[in-house]
């Protein structure tokens, strides 16, 4: 039951009062538990601090619990980001406990969560109130749950989302683009979410994820007021750029 008191929110604040924060995801349906453990490794070599496990389609309980054995081997944290219920796993740390809000399907707006809920807490999982916020291209994930997501050229939208979700209790605001995205969540939309949050006195951290594949794009993304980055497909095409870029978001 330790793990319901807050350890890995405890830890994301600490580290945040250091520097900006990274994430690295990886989808337990296309990444074996060998590779999960590689990636966790150069995650942590390149200075990423938490691993995200989850994704949107064909993720097995099974396959979710062999993958997050395999990270933390690796002395690497885990946050559960479920595609889905059935990425809810006993092995992980914690668990960002989502609020889709701009999903137009009712089954994500109170049914997930209280079917969720239960799972989260007989599985001593410590929940992370994040409001998913799903932004232009929006990936699988934006349409597996039915989201319609923010046009790009529309920044002011994203922010009253954003500023929407903070007012709800949300500790993390995750604005996604969507895993593989064109281009990732404009910078633009970052400043005025920050600004907005910032304006009603609230104190949610913002991160965003989807598309970033540069280090210019991670610096943007940090000079605009990102806390935390996200990033998955780029630790599998090259170790090298994870680091460059992890680097550019934290020292920006
Ligand atoms: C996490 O969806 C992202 O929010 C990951 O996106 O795979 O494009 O880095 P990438």
């Amino acid at each position: 039951m330790e793990s319901l008191k807050g350890r890995v929110w405890r830890s994301i604040v600490e580290k945040r009062r250091e520097g900006r924060l990274h994430f690295t995801l990886i989808d337990p349906d296309k990444t074996s538990p060998a590779e999960a453990g590689r990636i966790a490794m150069i995650a942590r070599e390149a200075g990423s601090d938490f691993v995200l496990v989850g994704g949107s389609l064909g993720v097995s309980p099974e396959a979710t619990d062999a993958v997050i054995e395999a990270v933390k081997r690796q002395g690497m944290p885990v946050i559960i980001f479920p595609g889905a219920l059935n990425n809810v796993s006993r092995k992980a740390d914690a668990a960002f406990f989502l609020t889709i809000i701009n999903s137009d399907d009712p089954y994500y707006h109170g049914i997930a969560q209280v079917q969720g809920a239960m799972i989260v807490l007989y599985h001593g999982l410590e929940p992370i109130p994040t409001c998913y916020v799903i932004v232009g291209h929006g990936g699988t994930a934006g349409f597996m749950v039915r989201a319609r997501p923010i046009p790009y050229e529309k920044p002011e939208l994203v922010a009253a989302h954003a500023l929407a979700c903070s007012m709800m209790g949300s500790r993390i605001v995750y604005l996604e683009a969507g895993s593989g995205a064109p281009r990732p969540v404009p910078p633009e939309a970052v400043e005025m979410s920050k600004k907005l949050i910032a304006m009603a006195g609230l104190e949610s951290l913002i991160i965003v994820g989807g598309g970033v594949r540069s280090e210019e794009q991670a610096r943007a993304l940090a000079r605009a007021g990102a806390d935390g980055l996200v990033t998955g497909t780029i630790v599998e095409e090259s170790p090298e750029l994870l680091a460059r870029i992890v680097r550019a978001f934290k020292e920006s």
